[in-house]
């Protein structure tokens, strides 16, 4: 019978209760306590309980395996009302807890519908199969507004039409990080990027933009122990748009961090894409030319004992690079150069050196390795050799030519390749620009996709996992800034009496990381420029400087803690000052821009501003040793600065990835892991905003035609406010738990519940004396 009143509501039939079905017992509506509550398990799970009787602090409850217990009242979280099953946005749920918020998520990711609403920020749960979501009829469909359930879609079109009508600068930020890498940022900003290239297509140029991602994705994607396809960097796509509403162009905007992967990775990852693109794909003459070996016989590769994708074809995947690269206008001769220094970067992993003397200096072997990195990038055998194993140093005003070790003199050469990859990065993105330039007549009008690396935290967190966080606690602020504000604006658009909620916000833990001279990233570039310091001194001196700052904790040995907005993360300094310096010496930047390589501007012109700079990090050498190159961390940061500026002046739209379950499968839904990402990626800080502002908003119309039947005066008459009012005076509705605005009413948390509680009860009555009358009359 119960089952009937909710069927009867004129409602899609996503909202028709399921849950019902799962209790024999028909104790139904009636208490004045909320009927049904979320127990916690011991293993951390929610479960939908229904309360029998309520006395003192103790709750007697029954599961819906049956079984009846007696629990503290305190452990019970309250459940909305089956009418709000799987509502398309989590605001309109009367209780704002993290269990509905869980239930709710996962009744729509049970039902294909992957993305969900909370208030301004669109939820995507990762659904690790096709869903029969996308393509041109959805695309239509949404175009046109006959869907209206929340997607990528959706959000985009909203995006257009803001840029279209109300601001020239838009910005559709997505990506935002989630616990776990492998969220779905990247294929959600593909997916955005089809329903603008289709509705804002005609010139080609749409198909370039799409192009890109097959270029990008191979030369920065990788595969990690979380992503197959893990972004290795970070993209800003601006999309321009003609007064019409065209694409007119586009350009790309990075962030570059993981140069290591390049020539180091871990057991069960892979490099980046494109190596194992180049030797599955490369046709026999290129094979020849480069000297082209499997990749099993290139060290570099060899060492994380990984060199294929379950489902991914690398030649196939070769191709369509090679597709995309003339979509882009890189000419063949271009590609085969870029190709070039790819097999150059292979071979240098495979130089080996041996020792010379008694000192334990070494010189690079004369063996193919060397002779085909001289050949690939245009050098002499000679040099190349000399640059591998010393340095000259300028001492006083003499220089000298200091010999190398073995270790010296490995990390010398993969910092060659690190640097030639680098470069070739650069060199694809500026080509890719060239390509997708707006014309002489920019109207202003863009929209631009931002899809970085989300925020990391593995079992051993490196130098790499530092920068990508921070990268992250600065978004997240950026986040909770834009989101306070919009929230605000609202309130005072509809007139109602707001005063400013108290936020917490993640500026100490940006503190820790900015200060000058004591925060984590100037420390490190002090302790990078000391010719004795160590990881052990660097982890030292942190922990002197840092302990008392609440974000900051010092680990044994090495090792820190970090507490993020998104939880805390130990990370080992092993290897930091090496990974933050990235020296490349001075003899091999005079190497590579001496060199003949076929593309003059990507050693040329790159390596030469780098090494004639003026510095103004901190890695000026008074030894004048090494190159002066802006330590890593010091870069990043100004990348990321640049971007923040970018996205300060712009209008965000935040989509938030949320990955399902580790297995990357299908169907399985892990609540604890969707739980730990929905408060690391801040749904629930939005949620959290909400609950102690007005999270439930109403219209005056919706609501009066919804419960105005309750009330025992006739209001036929009246306006849909005096309505509402009436209603909120009727069921005494405390006037701190509402507020009426111009055109909606606001409610605190829970309120709706009560009058929602009501109303199936009026309607279950209505519904049996009909079925009454019903049996009477048969
Ligand atoms: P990420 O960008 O968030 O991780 P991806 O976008 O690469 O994650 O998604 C990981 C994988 O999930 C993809 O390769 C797809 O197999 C699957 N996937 C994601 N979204 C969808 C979707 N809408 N439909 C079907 N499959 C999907 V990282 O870049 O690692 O932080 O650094
Ligand atoms: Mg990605």
């Amino acid at each position: 019978d119960e089952d009937s009143v909710s069927v009867s509501l004129p409602l899609p039939s996503i909202l028709t209760s399921s849950r019902e079905s799962k209790w024999n017992d028909t104790n139904a509506y009636g208490s004045k306590k909320k009927i049904q509550s979320w127990l916690q398990l011991p293993n951390g799970d929610w479960e939908l309980v229904k309360i029998i009787t309520t006395s003192g602090a103790e709750s007697v409850i029954s599961l819906p395996n049956g079984k009846v217990l007696k629990v503290k009242e305190d452990s019970l979280v309250p459940a909305n009302p089956d009418i709000l099953d799987g509502v398309d946005d989590l605001m309109q749920l009367s209780y704002l807890n993290e269990p509905s918020v869980l239930f709710n998520l996962q009744y729509r990711y049970n039902h294909n519908m992957i993305y969900t609403k909370a208030g301004p920020v669109l939820v995507a749960v990762n659904p690790f199969k096709k869903v029969p979501l996308y393509g041109n009829d959805y695309i239509e469909s949404y175009k046109c507004k006959t869907i209206e359930s929340p997607h990528v879609y959706a959000i985009t079109d909203t995006a257009i039409r803001e840029m279209i009508r109300v601001c020239p600068l838009i910005l559709i930020l997505l990506s935002i990080f989630s616990g776990e890498s492998g969220a779905g940022k990247t294929e959600t900003a593909k997916i955005a990027m089809q329903y603008l290239a289709a509705l804002g297509g005609g010139s080609g140029i749409e198909n370039e933009i799409l192009k890109t991602n097959p270029i990008l994705e191979a030369f920065g994607n990788g595969k990690t122990l979380r992503n197959d396809n893990s972004s290795r960097f970070g993209k800003l796509i601006e999309i321009h748009f003609s007064e019409a509403g065209k694409i007119s162009g586009a350009n790309i905007q990075t962030l570059v961090y993981e140069q290591s992967r390049v020539v180091q990775c871990n057991e069960g990852e892979r490099s980046y894409h494109i190596f194992y693109q180049l030797c599955a794909g490369a046709p026999s003459s290129l094979r020849e030319k480069l000297n082209l070996l499997s990749v099993e016989e290139y060290k570099y590769l060899k060492q994380s004992n990984c060199y294929s994708i379950t489902g991914v074809d690398d030649a196939e995947e070769f191709r369509t690079v090679k597709e995309a690269l003339d979509v882009v206008h890189i000419s063949k001769g271009d590609q085969e150069n870029v190709f070039a220094m790819l097999a150059a970067v292979l071979w240098l992993g495979n130089i080996s050196f041996t020792v010379v003397d008694n000192e334990n200096h070494v010189q690079a072997v004369e063996d193919e390795g060397l002779f085909t990195v001289a050949k690939l990038i245009g050098c002499d055998v000679e040099n190349l050799k000399l640059t591998l194993s010393t340095r000259k140093m300028k001492v006083g005003n003499d220089n000298i030519v200091q010999k190398l070790t073995l270790s010296q003199a490995i990390d010398a050469r993969d910092a060659l390749a690190k640097s030639i990859y680098a470069c070739l990065f650069d060199w694809l993105v500026e080509q890719i620009n060239k390509s997708l330039a707006v014309g002489k007549r920019q109207t202003g009008r863009s929209i631009s996709i931002l899809d970085i690396y989300g925020f990391e935290s593995f079992n051993r967190n490196s130098f790499e996992q530092f920068c990508i966080n921070y990268a992250n606690e600065r978004l997240q602020q950026h986040f909770n800034r834009h989101l306070f504000k919009l929230e605000q604006e609202e309130y005072i658009q509809d007139g109602i009496d707001w005063a400013k909620v108290e936020f917490e916000d993640n500026q100490d833990c940006l503190n820790l990381f900015e200060k000058k001279p004591l925060g984590l990233l100037s420390l490190i570039d002090e302790e990078s420029t000391f010719p004795n310091g160590t990881d052990l001194t660097f982890a030292n001196k942190l922990k002197q400087h840092l302990n008392s700052n609440s974000c900051f904790k010092g680990e044994r040995e090495k090792a820190f803690t970090v507490r993020h907005y998104a939880g805390e993360v130990t990370y080992d300094t092993t290897g930091f000052l090496e990974k933050n310096r990235d020296l490349l010496h001075l003899d091999s930047i005079q190497l590579l821009s001496s060199s003949k390589c076929h593309l003059p501007k990507l050693f040329g012109s790159h390596m030469l501003t780098q090494s004639e700079k003026p510095v103004v990090g901190p890695l000026h050498k008074s030894g004048g040793a090494d190159s002066q190159k802006l330590s890593v961390a010091t870069k990043f940061k100004g990348q990321l600065f640049q971007l923040m500026q970018r996205l300060e002046s712009t209008s965000p739209h935040f989509i938030r990835c949320i990955k399902p379950n580790n297995l990357q499968s299908p169907g399985s839904y892990e609540q604890s892991l969707v739980l730990q990402q929905l408060r690391c990626c801040g749904v629930l800080e939005v949620v959290r905003i909400s609950r102690s502002g007005f999270p439930t908003r109403v219209s005056h119309q919706k609501f009066s035609r919804r419960y105005g039947f309750l009330l025992l005066e006739n209001v036929a008459s009246q306006d849909p406010l005096s309505v509402s009012v009436s209603i909120l005076h009727q069921f005494n509705i405390l006037p701190e738990m509402y507020q009426v605005g111009y055109t909606k009413l606001f409610f605190r948390t829970g309120q709706t519940g009560v009058l929602e509680d009501t109303r199936n009860r009026t309607l279950h009555g209505i519904l049996r004396v009909q079925s009454c009358f019903r049996g009477y009359r048969a």
